[in-house]
């Protein structure tokens, strides 16, 4: 089977999923697209030599009886409404991360799902289908290392976009440690608290008043330990680690394989600098997997809107705990029955 989707937002990640889709991915096509810039989305279709239809406003896209899947990419401020509508409209949804950008929005989501009967909605956060973070999940489920005491992470990008702000290195770059450490412990999150370190020179978006680097410490409820540190203007590249102190051992998630070079007296490897290409493969299996399970008639079985929320209840704390200077809890609703 062939399930027809439409994307709403070509942009950084919008472009490359609609590659990915028309080009990469069994089981779908991408029968129609939307952005609200004019001009933006054929442009794309045109670099990869793709026909669909070129939708000004995502409400029409929604609309179009053709689209089964709506895909959302658009600006992340704009993906609870559009969530939301496509839902209402009884269409499967993949929606970025984040799934809005406070846990009330993940909360209409939810409910507009729920209305529907059926889980019909899955969040794109990809790192549960990155080799590495898979098998850093099979080794800590195994026991091999013992029960996990502590974790430290980074998180750092080579640069970011002039209107970054230092909410956004939580609810947008953050987020992405939060569900997949979550996922990986199998745990919850009690506290957090925002840290400030002097701030790099080159932090210079916002007019000058992004907070970079930032460094998160997250308790969670078994009483693990987790340290982030989140560097947004980090210039020498893209760069992802997490070690795992347990009781009995340490487990490190790998960095992407590249060639070593040996000369003059020097000993190098490559860095990557975009995040899309260090979790290419991850985005492909993500993708293959949905459309696997809806082409089957299933359900999706990645991470739900109600993996969203809780994304969202501790991105809110954290970006709570960075006004008071405190130490937040992470508090939120119970889990309905419908996501168990
Ligand atoms: C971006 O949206 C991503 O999802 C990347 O993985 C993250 O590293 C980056 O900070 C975000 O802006």
């Amino acid at each position: 089977m062939t399930l027809k989707a439409g994307i709403v937002g070509i942009g950084f990640i919008g472009s490359d999923h609609l590659r990915r889709l028309a080009h990469v991915i069994a089981g779908v096509e991408v029968v129609a697209v939307c952005d609200i810039v004019p001009g933006k989305a054929q442009a794309a279709l045109d670099e990869f030599g793709i026909e669909a239809k070129d939708y000004a406003d995502y409400h029409d896209l929604i609309a179009d009886p053709e689209v089964e899947v709506v895909i959302i990419t658009a600006s992340n401020e704009a993906h609870a409404d559009i969530a939301v509508a496509a839902l209402e409209a009884n269409k499967y949804v993949f929606c970025e991360k984040p799934l809005a950008l406070n846990a009330d929005d993940c909360l209409r989501v939810m409910e507009a799902e729920q209305k529907n009967g059926k889980k019909m909605l899955q969040v794109g956060f990809m790192r549960r289908y990155d080799a590495g973070y898979v098998k850093l999940k099979e080794i800590v489920s195994s026991g091999e290392i013992g029960e996990p005491l502590m974790l430290h992470c980074r998180h750092y990008n080579a640069s970011c976009v002039p209107e970054y702000k230092t909410a956004q290195a939580i609810y947008e770059t953050l987020i992405h440690e939060i569900d997949v450490l979550h996922w990986l412990l199998d745990d919850d999150y009690e506290d957090v608290k925002v840290y400030f370190p002097r701030k790099s020179k080159y932090a210079t978006s916002d007019n000058g008043n992004l907070k970079d680097p930032q460094v998160i410490v997250m308790q969670t409820s078994k009483g693990v330990n987790i340290v982030v540190e989140v560097f947004v203007n980090a210039k020498y590249g893209y760069d992802i680690h997490c070690d795992i102190t347990g009781e009995l051992g340490m487990a490190e998630l790998p960095s992407p394989a590249s060639v070593a070079v040996r000369k003059d007296a020097k000993y190098s490897t490559d860095i990557l600098v975009d995040w899309k290409e260090r979790f290419i493969e991850a985005y492909d299996v993500e993708f293959q997997d949905f459309f696997d399970r809806l082409n089957k008639g299933e359900a999706p079985a990645g991470p739900t809107s109600w993996d969203g929320y809780l994304a969202a209840i501790t991105s809110d704390a954290c970006v709570k705990s960075q006004e008071s200077g405190k130490t937040e809890k992470v508090e939120g609703a119970k889990k309905p029955a419908f996501y168990n």
